[in-house]
């Protein structure tokens, strides 16, 4: 296995963290649940039609004297997780750092400034462990030529795509990779390889090599959107629990997943997986020689729904108890 990617091996347990604007909707849009219901609250602003700039009008909810990041990294470190993976830029836009190259962010919407990038990047290192970033590329519905992924509407042009790509992408990731330390991995969001997408090869390839020269040792997911002849450095596959069985043996890889099944914040969420599922998850992907990288979607005051943390901790004793953290 390549070295850039033992300690990801190594450490198996990861936490992943869904907050942003849509957390303070939980689901909900001016009292209409969530349309198209796949149940992902993070995808409000595009399934409820919502016009960006009234989408904001959410962070009104936000209590920022309660938010403190710190209170997540102890939950992933007493879970016996490794590393953290949040959500800089969620589909929607909008960035949770103090973006100087969109307006679309915490430091614009925030007073006093926060920058919650940055408290996880000292709450990391307080704690020992690794940061990383969620980061969606592909998918942006706040930038006017960077929101129509799929071309259902408009037939935008490559070039017309082109300019968010380095208005917006290519800016933000630099920020992201020069002003917060070592980010140890980044998560990034493609469900289609390029060639059946707006997304060209070059601009992958312009981003790929960005990211080697800012930060060579950070790892980079095959949601990038490249395959792995186009780009045999990938370090990592993210792969679906529904795709394990095609997994390529000895490749470095990994599966997301959420205690109840919506990634932001959803007051509709029930159906809690028990510890023993949970667990049993974590177990089978370690055998498999993978990671498990389990999601919290905190609330707009920064709570962890009480569901999620008691079952997370609950892992972490067992790991403790087993000799494995
Ligand atoms: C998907 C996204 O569309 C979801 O909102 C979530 O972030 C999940 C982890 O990846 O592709």
């Amino acid at each position: 296995t390549n070295e850039r990617a033992q300690w990801f091996t190594d450490s198996r347990f990861g936490m992943f963290i869904h907050w942003g604007v849509y957390s303070g909707a939980e689901g909900y849009w001016k009292g209409e649940k969530l349309r198209n219901d796949n149940n992902y609250a993070e995808w409000i602003l595009y399934r409820n039609s919502i016009d960006p700039d009234e989408y904001v009008t959410l962070l009104d909810r936000f209590q920022w004297d309660e938010i403190d990041p710190e209170e997540w990294v102890i939950l992933a470190k007493k879970s016996g997780m490794k590393y953290i993976t949040i959500t800089a830029k969620h589909h929607d836009g909008f960035g949770i750092w103090d973006s100087k190259v969109s307006d679309y962010d915490l430091g614009n919407y925030t007073n006093p400034k926060r920058d919650i990038i940055a408290e996880m990047a000292a709450a990391c290192k307080k704690h020992d462990i690794k940061l990383c970033l969620y980061y969606s590329h592909w998918v942006d519905w706040e930038h006017p030529l960077g929101w129509d992924h799929s071309r259902e509407i408009y037939k935008l042009s490559e070039n017309d795509y082109d300019r968010y790509w380095q208005e917006k992408v290519i800016p933000q990731i630099t920020e992201l990779l020069t002003n917060y330390g070592d980010i140890s991995m980044l998560w990034f969001d493609m469900w289609i390889h390029h060639s059946e997408s707006i997304v060209t090869k070059e601009q992958l390839l312009q981003l790929k090599s960005l990211i080697r020269e800012l930060q060579p040792n950070c790892l980079v997911n095959s949601r990038l959107g490249l395959s792995i002849e186009e780009d045999p450095d990938i370090d990592y596959k993210t792969l679906g629990d529904n795709q394990l069985g095609n997994k390529k043996e000895n490749f470095p890889w990994q599966s997301p997943a959420t205690v109840a099944h919506s990634w932001g914040f959803h007051s509709s969420d029930s159906q809690w997986k028990s510890t023993s599922t949970l667990l049993k998850s974590l177990i089978g992907n370690v055998s498999l020689n993978g990671n498990f990288m389990l999601n919290i979607g905190p609330r707009a005051n920064g709570d962890v729904p009480y569901e999620i943390s008691q079952r997370m901790l609950e892992m972490g004793k067992w790991l403790q108890i087993n000799g494995a953290s």
